[in-house]
């Protein structure tokens, strides 16, 4: 993997003070100079390696971005709106800060040759007609953080279709590590493991019966540097999941049985609109990028709960 970084000087992180960003960002300082984009609304400063330069700043201060995007070679580019509820409740705000900036940096990247690799969602897809999932899949997003996404994964294939823009989408299932933040679009997965260290009860929304296809950040870092270092990559979109999924109700019992809690597992309503099945078709970029996830559930489970900076 280091191998292809050489090429890579420069690398901008927006977001890079979020749950992924940041994690991409770690490993990146590795290789070469980083620049982190953030405004810290829900990033952490903490998190932002101490190599990396930091702009402190919003994704509409498009001169501060359109710069940052032209000093880099490749922009990975996380900031955004991330909770889908909250795209529910207030969509044009949304609409603002997932759209018109990635619009911006695409076009900043136009000018620039700068790469862009960008984050997008299993959320393009809305309830699934099949599974797993590939990319040619029908695409009915059901909030308007999926039709967020899905616009700027479009407007990447556009770029590079109509302008030679080196762009790519990564469309991620389930991302679950260190870092994910607590609140409105904490995952599963970081919800159960706080109601166990806690005690509290680990609640299952409906039977439990659903599935989701969970993947590890580490592994969603990996498919980042695939993106940013492969001619394949160029003007695609990708899956990025483990190609495998687990019930809601296994994951409890796992996390409980691991932890070693005293929670019990209860059953709460279930959430409205909630998809029954989600698992991601992984062949394209395992052919096309050589992505081989390293953690399968039960590994990255036993690894993100004995992490202790979460
Ligand atoms: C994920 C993404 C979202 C979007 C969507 C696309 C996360 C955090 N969110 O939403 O951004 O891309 O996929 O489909 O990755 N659950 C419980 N108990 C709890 C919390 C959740 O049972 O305390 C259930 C929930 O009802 C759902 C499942 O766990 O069936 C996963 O929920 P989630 O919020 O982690 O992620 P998801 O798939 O709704």
């Amino acid at each position: 993997m280091s191998d292809g970084l050489q090429s890579i000087d420069n690398a901008l992180v927006t977001g890079g003070a979020g749950f992924i960003g940041s994690n991409l960002a770690e490993y990146l300082v590795n290789f070469c100079t980083v620049t982190v984009y953030d405004n810290l609304s829900s990033g952490t400063r903490d998190h932002v390696p101490d190599e990396a330069k930091i702009v402190e700043a919003d994704l509409n201060q498009t001169d501060q971005l359109t710069t940052a995007v032209k000093n880099a070679d490749v922009v990975f580019h996380h900031a955004a709106q991330v909770s889908v509820a909250q795209s529910v409740e207030a969509p044009t705000s949304s609409h603002s800060v997932n759209l018109d900036p990635s619009l911006e940096i695409l076009e900043a990247a136009r000018s620039s040759g700068t790469r862009v690799v960008f984050a997008s969602s299993a959320a393009i897809y809305g309830h699934p007609e099949y599974t797993p999932i590939d990319e040619t899949h029908p695409k009915q997003p059901s909030s308007p953080y999926g039709l967020e996404k899905l616009t700027v994964d479009h407007y990447c294939k556009l770029y590079h279709d109509l302008y030679d823009v080196e762009a790519v989408a990564l469309r991620y299932f389930n991302v679950y590590g260190p870092r994910q933040q607590g609140g409105d679009y904490s995952g599963v997965i970081s919800i159960f493991r706080d109601q166990a260290r806690t005690g509290d009860d680990i609640t299952i929304e409906g039977d439990g019966e659903q599935t989701r296809d969970f993947i590890h950040v580490d592994d969603i870092v990996q498919a980042n540097l695939l993106a940013a270092t492969s001619d394949a990559a160029v003007g695609e979109s990708f899956n990025i999941g483990t190609g495998d999924s687990i019930t809601i109700r296994e994951l409890a019992e796992t996390i409980q049985a691991a932890t070693e809690t005293d929670s019990n597992i209860v059953h709460v309503d279930p959430r409205e609109g909630d998809i029954e099945e989600s698992r991601a078709d992984i062949t394209k970029a395992r052919e096309d990028l050589g992505f081989e996830p390293e953690h399968a559930i039960q590994d990255g489970l036993d690894r993100y709960l004995s992490q202790e900076s979460n």
